[in-house]
């Protein structure tokens, strides 16, 4: 078969949408809703129109998204004409939208505002202020929702039932009052559907679904001289901070980061990789302990990534024995601050703040847990995406790219071993377990561990060790639709894994909800953070966890042994059913 485009042959012989085609004849059609990476074209947003004539004669002006291209047909897509109906469609779009682009948190990489100036719109005909008013939600600790940005794309109502299969979301109303809304709950902050992981956000096209901001409290509290400012960053946030600064993505920025806090006002700048390290003898011990009890449920989960925590909690809480009871390294940082950091530095706890930096949107509703603070006061004050210390660090001049290299400085709970850093990719916490079990079991030392691709079609990869006598089998899965199916599998006694680890990001904590968005695309820079991870682990002095000397410290100092008493307490949580 053959068609025109803008007068130009193209064959086909199987079935193609106009805008497919015109791509690969290398037309630039503009398109907002479409999302190739979640092979998404609702045809909602209506600016790939173009006009076409059917080889009957039958002019009509269509959705290029939408419409398969025929025999004999001609398509016009880059006339005048054609531009201005684009262009129409763009400014129709503006004219209900809440249109404060300098206080967006979208500004300077808004795909909105991109595709008004690919199309030429010069002056805003329509002021955004005679449109119906949509959802304005702000209730939730995690994400926020503004209405009146929403373009009605429908990425991020794809995201969550692709990824997670939950369906947490939907579009609400009809006309110009249609809008994104959280499911079955009228305000977020009572969504028992969604685990804020924050990838609706990451799909977002313009400002309509944010993080909770909290840059605001976070620069009163690293200038307010009256407490003590604790800042600890996650390992993810090292190889994708950079990004936000124009640096080539997976570049490892730990030491700017270090220098920018302190620059920031921050007083101590501690390691997540530390408490991760931590956790690493916590959970490793824990699994033992289980391997080793008939009673024990088993296969154990990690309990790192709270997206996992509030999905178990919230859709399949008969899983929760299979839960390590081991807080998250965000968390055992925050309690141990709080209590042996208090005591090294010589200060009350009450006048120390602890400020966290994550990948993740999530990790701002596990610092809320009650079970997470010490009569009432949270462990963890304050955690900031990776986009909100970008904006920190903007809103005070701190380029990335010029300040130079600084170090960690305080002499504990400031290093981490290359188990620690691998946490920010899918597979490393199973990693660094094994690396430590490894070494309890046969009184060895390993560096990395085989991983296979999964037979498991659920799962990302897997391990099988042998150690001391016993098999290990090791699982590693990330997404919550994946999650679920692994999760029956071990409710209906057909898993054969022991140990499994889930991040709810694709790709773990380096896709978190909380960090760089880049317009039109998702995932792109997996691969580079990976590296910028595994290179960080093959360059540290310790790469197992229960080598790094540090943590040795703080069990002969502090906790005595792993899944002590006091390691129980302070290390150790509960969850909800
Ligand atoms: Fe992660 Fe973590 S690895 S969840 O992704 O376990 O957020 O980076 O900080 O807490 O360490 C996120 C990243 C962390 C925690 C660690 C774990
Ligand atoms: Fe947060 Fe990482 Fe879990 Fe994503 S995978 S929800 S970033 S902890």
């Amino acid at each position: 078969m053959r068609a025109y485009i803008n007068n130009k042959p193209f064959d086909f012989d199987e079935e193609i949408t106009i805008l497919e085609a015109a791509r690969k004849m290398g037309f630039f059609i503009p398109t907002l809703c479409a999302f190739q990476p979640l092979n998404h074209t609702p045809g909602t947003c209506a600016v790939c129109i173009v006009r076409v004539i059917r080889a009957d004669g039958q002019e009509l002006t269509l959705t290029s998204c939408k419409t398969p291209l025929e025999d004999g047909m001609h398509v016009d897509t880059i006339s005048s004409a054609v531009k201005k109906l684009q262009r129409k469609q763009v400014e129709l779009l503006f004219a209900d939208h809440e249109q404060d682009c300098v206080t967006c948190g979208r500004y300077g990489n808004c795909e909105l505002l991109q595709l008004a100036r690919n199309l030429g719109v010069k002056s805003a005909q329509y002021t955004g202020k005679f449109t119906a008013k949509r959802t304005v939600d702000t209730s939730d600790l995690a994400i926020q929702l503004d209405g009146n940005k929403c373009v009605r794309c429908m990425r991020c109502v794809e995201v969550c039932s692709q990824l997670h299969g939950i369906g947490a979301l939907r579009i609400d109303n009809i006309g110009t009052s249609a809008g994104v809304c959280v499911n079955q709950a009228d305000k977020w902050i009572d969504s028992n559907l969604c685990v804020r992981c924050g990838q609706c956000i990451m799909v977002c096209p313009t400002g309509a679904l944010m993080a909770r901001d909290n840059v605001e409290q976070a620069r009163e509290l690293l200038e307010d001289e009256e407490v003590i400012t604790v800042v600890q960053f996650a390992p993810a946030v090292r190889a994708t901070l950079g990004d936000a600064f124009g640096l080539l993505p997976g570049t490892n920025v730990e030491k700017r980061i270090i220098t920018g806090l302190k620059m920031m006002g921050a007083n101590y700048i501690l390691d997540t990789n530390f408490s991760a390290d931590m956790v690493i003898m916590e959970e490793g011990t824990e699994l033992l302990g289980r391997l080793n009890d008939p009673q024990a449920k088993l296969p154990m989960f990690t309990s790192c990534c709270p997206a996992w925590i509030n999905y178990v909690e919230q859709h399949i809480p008969e899983l929760l024995d299979h839960i390590s009871s081991t807080r998250s390294p965000q968390a055992v940082m925050g309690s141990m601050v709080k209590t042996w950091f208090a005591e090294k530095i010589g200060q009350d706890s009450s006048k120390i703040r602890m400020i966290s930096i994550m990948p993740c949107t999530a990790k701002k509703v596990e610092a809320a847990r009650p079970q997470l603070a010490k009569d009432g006061v949270p462990d963890t004050d304050l955690v900031l995406t990776v986009r909100e210390l970008a904006r920190l660090f903007q809103s005070r001049g701190i380029d990335l790219k010029t300040i130079p290299d600084g170090e960690f400085d305080t002499p504990f709970m400031s290093q981490g071993t290359g188990a620690a850093v691998i946490f920010g990719k899918s597979g490393g916490v199973a990693e660094a377990a094994a690396r430590t079990l490894y070494h309890v079991l046969t009184g060895g030392e390993v560096n990395s561990i085989p991983f296979h691709a999964a037979k498991n079609p659920h799962a990302f990869k897997e391990a099988e060790l042998e150690l001391g006598g016993k098999t290990l089998r090791i699982g590693v899965v990330y997404g919550l639709a994946n999650a679920h199916e692994v999760a029956r599998q071990v409710l209906d006694g057909t898993s054969s894994y022991d140990f499994i680890e889930v991040m709810t990001c694709p790709g773990g904590c380096v896709n978190g909800g909380g960090t760089f968005r880049k317009r039109g695309k998702y995932l792109n820079f997996t691969e580079q953070r990976f590296e910028a991870l595994e290179k960080a682990d093959e360059n540290c002095v310790y790469r197992q966890s229960h080598n790094s000397p540090m943590v040795q410290q703080a069990y002969r100092e502090f906790f005595g042994e792993p899944n002590s008493h006091k390691a129980h307490k302070l290390l150790h949580t509960t969850y909800d059913n």
